[in-house]
């Protein structure tokens, strides 16, 4: 009996070292934390595609977010506001009214002080991209080109508080057509 007894205490010792050796409890915990990190990330990149959907239209479409108007002065190549703002952030819907009676405009917001640059690359790209570049990380977002009494919208992220600009970049209006769009905090 007792010599069993010290026999079967050993092996079960043997037993346990052995486990410990093999560090059975390390398993455990690296095999809960992908679980753990794996969920978040499907629900973060299934947003982005949705509030990607809205486009730019040529004509007034229903309003998300904020509804920001600007319109063409008259018949100069000329926006009727300088200044336009919004909360950094927030969607808008930007909606552009072409009042002239023959000129051709788009509404493109761009980083401060790249408007002169983003305008020639838009007459690279020409009439078939509504005069703007494609994958232009200097551009937040632009309007199609409208024709003589068209209205368009355009819906996007106001980016980042600071101060951008906005332009239209059919060829030649650049220089006049332009104004401060002011993310505010
Ligand atoms: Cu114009």
């Amino acid at each position: 009996m007792k010599k069993g007894a010290i026999f079967f205490s050993g092996l079960a010792a043997a037993a346990l070292m052995l486990s410990v050796a093999c560090g059975g409890g390390q398993p455990a915990p690296t095999a809960t934390k992908p679980a753990a990190t794996a969920t978040p990330r499907p629900a973060a990149t299934t947003a982005p595609a949705a509030t990607t959907a809205p486009a730019a239209t040529t004509a007034p479409g229903p309003v998300t977010g904020t509804l920001i108007e600007v319109a063409a002065a008259g018949d100069q190549l000329k926006f009727d506001k300088d200044k336009l703002s919004a909360k950094a952030g927030t969607q808008v819907t930007l909606r552009f009214k072409n009042t002239s009676g023959f000129n051709l405009h788009n509404w493109v917001l761009v980083q401060n002080n790249t408007k002169d640059a983003v305008a020639t690359a838009g007459v690279t790209a020409g009439a078939a991209n509504n005069w703007v570049p494609a994958n232009d990380n200097r551009m937040i977002a632009h309007t199609k080109v409208l024709n003589a009494g068209q209205t368009g919208d355009v819906v996007f992220t106001v980016p980042a508080a600071g101060k951008y600009q906005y332009v239209c970049t059919f060829p030649g209006h650049n220089a006049t057509m332009f104004g401060e769009f002011e993310a505010t905090p």
